[in-house]
Parts: structure tokens; sequence; C-alpha cells
């Protein structure tokens, strides 16, 4: 079993701990906003190390879309090249757990149709779009294989 390292971000790591501590029945939802979220496990590509990543959950006929906007930020979050070399990950939505397999989404309508859902799901991801230039990668892991 790789050793598990919290992310540096310290309100990352705290929901985290929360979350997971839970069983996944406290600290589910994105701060103030009330909006549901999932933590992604998933390894490190250099330290092979167990990572674990909150994100928004957005749904699409149950499978989830996990969305790398890191707040518009001019890059993409490391977890996007760590699920790039390791695309095999644990969705922990509430007290649901998933061993799962994601993949980027590349093709412009599926893209297209995945996104609209996502920013339904959280409107701030198209202000996150917005505002950076480069396209805010998207996945999909699907429940079905
Ligand atoms: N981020 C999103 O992108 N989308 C969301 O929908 C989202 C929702 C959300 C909800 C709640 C919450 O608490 C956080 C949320 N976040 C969301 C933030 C998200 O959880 C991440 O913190 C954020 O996207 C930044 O991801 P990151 O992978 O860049 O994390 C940073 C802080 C981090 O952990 N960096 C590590 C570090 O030490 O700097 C690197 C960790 C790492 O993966 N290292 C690799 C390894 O091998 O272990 C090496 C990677 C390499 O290539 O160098």
């Amino acid at each position: 079993m790789s050793k598990y390292i919290p992310s540096p971000a310290n309100w990352v790591a705290e929901q985290v701990e929360l979350y997971e501590g839970s069983g996944g029945t406290q600290g589910t939802t994105l701060k103030d906003s009330g909006l549901p979220v999932v933590i992604v496990t998933l390894r490190g590509r250099k330290t092979g190390a167990v990572r674990k990543t909150p994100l928004m959950r957005a749904v699409d006929d149950g499978n989830y879309i996990l969305v790398a906007s890191m707040g518009g930020a001019p890059k993409n979050p490391v977890w996007y090249y760590n699920l790039k070399a390791d695309p095999n990950v644990e969705i922990r939505d509430e007290t649901n757990v998933f061993d799962i397999r994601v993949r980027e989404i590349s093709v412009s309508n599926e893209k297209q149709r995945l996104w609209d859902i996502a920013v339904a799901a959280y409107p701030p991801y198209q202000e996150y779009q917005d505002k950076t230039d480069r396209v805010i990668p998207v996945f999909i892991a699907e429940q079905s294989s």
C-alpha cells in the first residue's frame, strides 16, 4: 500500500480528512455553496504516492464528470497529469465508493455536452473558462465498462 500524501493546500487537506474520516457523511459540500463534492483518490505520477483530490460532483447518466478547472488558473492542476499517467482512480461520492477508470474527453461535441452539464452543476466553471487562455480539460469516469 502506497503512502498517502495530503494536499499542501490546507483547506483541501482538511476537507479530505473530514469527508473521508466521517465515512462520507460530513464535509461533503464546497464551503458555503452547499454544492456536492466527490473525493478522487489517484496516484502521483512521480512519487507513486496516494493523492486525494476533492472535485465538484457533476454526473451524466451515472458517470462522473471531472473538471480540471483549478479556479481558472493559467496552468492545469497537477492531478490532471497524474490522471493522464494513471487513469485508475477511486471516487467517493458521500458513502458510495467506486473503483473506476477515467478518460479525457477531447471530441468537441461530446466535450461541449459534458461541459454544459458540469456548468449546470457548478456555474463558476464557466467563469473560470472565461478568465483563462487554456482550454479546461474534462474527464469522464464511466461506471459501466
Ligand atoms: N479543483 C478543480 O480543478 N476542480 C474542481 O471542481 C474542484 C473542486 C473542489 C472542491 C472542494 C475542494 O476542497 C477542492 C476543490 N478543487 C477543485 C481543488 C482541487 O482539489 C485541487 O486542490 C486543485 O485542483 C489543485 O490540484 P493540484 O493537483 O495542482 O494540487 C496541488 C495543490 C498539489 O497537491 N500539489 C502537489 C504539490 O506538492 O505541489 C503536487 C502533488 C502531486 O500530484 N505530485 C505528483 C506526485 O508524483 O506525487 C507529481 C506531479 C508532477 O508531475 O510533478
